[in-house]
């Protein structure tokens, strides 16, 4: 975790834009002395930002590090609660384990846990996630919504739709999504969504939302099993992709979804799926753990739930698959 005068120092930042902010007026905006502000700058120095100190005028931060550091994603960041409580890890098993574990320590809603690399990277159905150092973005968030455990599976679709959003405004790049949880660029996979719970009988405790985004490996990066199905960001856009930038994008637009969501329920979060949504109207085979179901992707329901018509006219609703195009 982040010391508190230090993320009050960048947020005091994130609100003055690119104006300066005087050693005085942010000593009062953060509540430390003058020295403890000086101090503070000199360590954001240390640790690769550039910090403009202009006579009369005061501070200005103007580059960030080139490495990812949690200062770059909390510089900049407009949300309310999500990502706001934010863990930042060099290497770690799994970010799902640890946010299980502060989730049940009553860690508070919209709390990430993000790490560089994860060694045992998870995915739906006790698959492997690849994770690799330094190129993507492996977080896990954690809810705690007022909502019937049914209803669950919807944050995925909705986490689906913020972080298209958030991959074309970040990276400018189109995405699509493949029922329930791939985002695809040109057919191939960049992200992945698993959402697991923590719940007694009906009742939700938390929501560890986790979501792996391929952003800046090279084609070479991707384990041979993968080359033919999986791409990044940086691939399908031809340059690097600023990884603090596409979290502080996601960050916000999943916090505006889920308020939406929370108010509204799941109808104009699956209008804006349906928007993104690629497999709908084509034939498709849904591989469920007990069958194989093939047939025309008609949509989803008002829940969420797939609809497909198989050859002899049958509608089925299937809640859990993976699906072949
Ligand atoms: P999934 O079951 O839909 O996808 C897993 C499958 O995707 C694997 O079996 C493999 O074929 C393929 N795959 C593995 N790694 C990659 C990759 N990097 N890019 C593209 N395809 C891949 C998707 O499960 C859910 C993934 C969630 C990952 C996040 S990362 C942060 C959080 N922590 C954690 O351990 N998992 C989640």
């Amino acid at each position: 975790m982040q010391s508190e005068l230090r993320n009050k120092m960048l947020d005091a930042f994130t609100k003055a834009g690119e104006s300066y902010l005087s050693g005085q007026h942010l000593a009062d905006l953060i509540g430390c002395s003058r020295t403890a502000v000086w101090k503070h700058i000199e360590e954001l120095r240390k640790d690769g930002f550039e910090i403009e100190a202009v006579r009369k005028k005061g501070y200005r931060i103007i580059k960030t590090p080139k490495k990812m550091t949690a200062d770059e994603i909390r510089l900049g960041l407009t949300t309310e609660f999500i990502g706001r409580n934010l863990y930042y890890e060099e290497s770690v098993e799994s970010t799902q384990r640890i946010a299980h574990q502060l989730a049940s320590e009553n860690a508070p809603e919209g709390t990430v846990i993000l790490a560089e690399e994860q060694r045992a990277g998870k995915g739906r159905m006790d698959r492997k996630w690849h994770s690799p150092k330094y190129t993507g973005v492996w977080m896990s968030m954690i809810l705690k919504p007022n909502i019937p455990l049914t209803k669950a599976p919807q944050l995925t679709l909705l986490t689906a739709v913020a972080v298209a959003q958030a991959i074309e405004e970040a990276a400018g790049l189109s995405a699509e999504i493949k029922w329930p949880n791939d985002i695809l660029i040109n057919g191939k996979k960049v992200t992945g969504i698993l959402t697991e719970l923590q719940a007694e009988a009906d009742r939700i405790h938390s929501v560890i939302i986790g979501i792996g985004i391929n952003v800046n490996q090279k084609q070479a990066d991707f384990p041979i099993e993968l080359q033919e199905k999986a791409s990044s960001l940086a691939i399908e856009k031809g340059e690097d992709i600023s990884r603090a930038g596409l979290i502080k994008s996601i960050f916000k637009h999943f916090e505006k979804l889920y308020l939406l969501y929370l108010e509204k329920g799941f109808f104009p979060i699956k209008l804006l799926w349906e928007g993104y949504a690629v497999s709908i109207g084509k034939t498709i085979k849904a591989r469920t753990l007990t069958k194989v179901i093939e047939g025309k992707a008609l949509g989803i329901t008002d829940e969420g739930v797939l609809k497909l018509e198989d050859q002899t006219g049958e509608i089925h609703h299937v809640y859990s698959a993976d699906i072949e195009l």
